[in-house]
């Protein structure tokens, strides 16, 4: 991998997940070429998967040939290349929260952030509009502009339910977007980042999500204006952190016995829907069961299982079993109450 090339991040800006690496290069100050996906610029290499946001390295004659998808993966593969601005705090518990913390805003937060986007009309009216443009170009004519806002907001529309968008999980959904509105906002009274004095990968994930939340979606966005303004100008900040003064090399990360009581009461939340919705889907995927269900608030919540956040929680017990006996005790103490024991358990 050479530095004197630039990474290229292919994505789009309708994507939260995009949205969230971009935030990732520009606090670490990486540098980076921008290419919308699909757009004449998108020369990116082949990947595996048709997702996006992906990233190609450079070799040392800046030719792009190797190139991958999904954040997490990508995050990490950031940290053995470039060794200023980790987004991984240095003691593995501190770490672990930060991870579960990341995966609950990549695997439920973008559970609200879709059905925001596909279910309000003002939304998908919004959103179809837009998001043709990404990959057509500014000069895309008007037909074919029609035409791809007729078949994304079908498509999408159709997709709801797979990401648990429905009629009947709706109140489930848009309550657990209006807690963490609160959540955040207590929290940014005090605090810019939530474990330390800089951000990890959990503010990147929440961040990828919320990006979209409270400035794209009109309905959650109003929401945030109203009820929760300090989160709609947190996700400005994180927007391009390449500003902030992160303390040298390790230093800046909270105490694994400081973590603040507003970061406590997020995992609460991360137990209340994050961790029943992860571990019935599990059992669903195991049971080969076209529906996996489970209790959320009282409330039934349903769907059909999800493979990929199937081996999330595969890898999250990794990561909890690659810890040490101490560590492992001491992320049981912190987790202790929260509703995100049965994660590890
Ligand atoms: N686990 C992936 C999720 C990426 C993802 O779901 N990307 C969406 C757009 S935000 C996508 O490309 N979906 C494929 C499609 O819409 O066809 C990550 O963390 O990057």
């Amino acid at each position: 991998m050479s530095q004197r090339h630039p990474l290229l991040l292919g994505g789009g800006y309708g994507s939260p997940y995009s949205i969230k690496m971009r935030g990732v290069l520009r606090y670490r100050q990486i540098p980076f070429r921008w290419i919308l996906r699909g757009s004449k610029w998108d020369n990116l290499p082949d990947v595996p998967v048709q997702i996006i946001p992906v990233i190609a390295f450079p070799n040392d004659d800046g030719d792009y040939t190797e190139a991958m998808v999904d954040s997490s993966p990508q995050i990490m593969r950031l940290e053995t290349m470039f060794n200023e601005r980790s987004l991984v705090p240095s003691d593995p518990v501190v770490a672990f929260i930060d991870y579960l913390i990341e995966d609950y805003g990549d695997e439920w937060l973008t559970k609200p952030m879709y059905h925001y986007r596909w279910y309000y009309d003002a939304a998908i009216d919004k959103a179809s509009k837009l998001l043709p443009l990404d990959r057509g170009g500014l000069d895309l004519p008007d037909d074919q502009w029609q035409q791809m806002h007729a078949y994304i907001s079908e498509r999408q529309i159709g997709r709801r339910a797979m990401v648990g968008s429905t009629q009947e999980n709706r109140p489930i959904i848009e309550d657990s977007y209006q807690r963490l509105l609160a959540l955040l906002s207590a929290h940014f009274e005090s605090q810019m980042f939530l474990l330390g004095d800089r951000p990890g990968r959990g503010d990147f994930g929440l961040f990828g999500q919320l990006h979209q939340l409270v400035s794209w979606e009109p309905e959650s966005a109003r929401e945030a204006i109203d009820r929760a303004p300090r989160v709609r100008n947190w996700v400005d900040r994180m927007d391009d952190l390449s500003w902030w003064e992160t303390p040298a090399g390790d230093a800046g990360w909270v105490d694994r016995d400081a973590i603040s009581d507003t970061t406590v009461a997020l995992l609460h939340e991360v137990g209340r829907t994050y961790a029943p919705f992860m571990i019935a889907n599990a059992a669903a995927l195991q049971a080969g069961a076209d529906e996996m269900s489970c209790t959320i608030d009282e409330q039934t919540y349903a769907q059909a299982p999800f493979g990929y956040q199937g081996k999330c929680l595969v890898w999250l017990r990794e990561q909890y079993a690659a810890l040490s006996d101490s560590d492992r005790s001491a992320v049981d103490a912190i987790l202790a109450g929260t509703g995100c024991e049965v994660l590890v358990a």
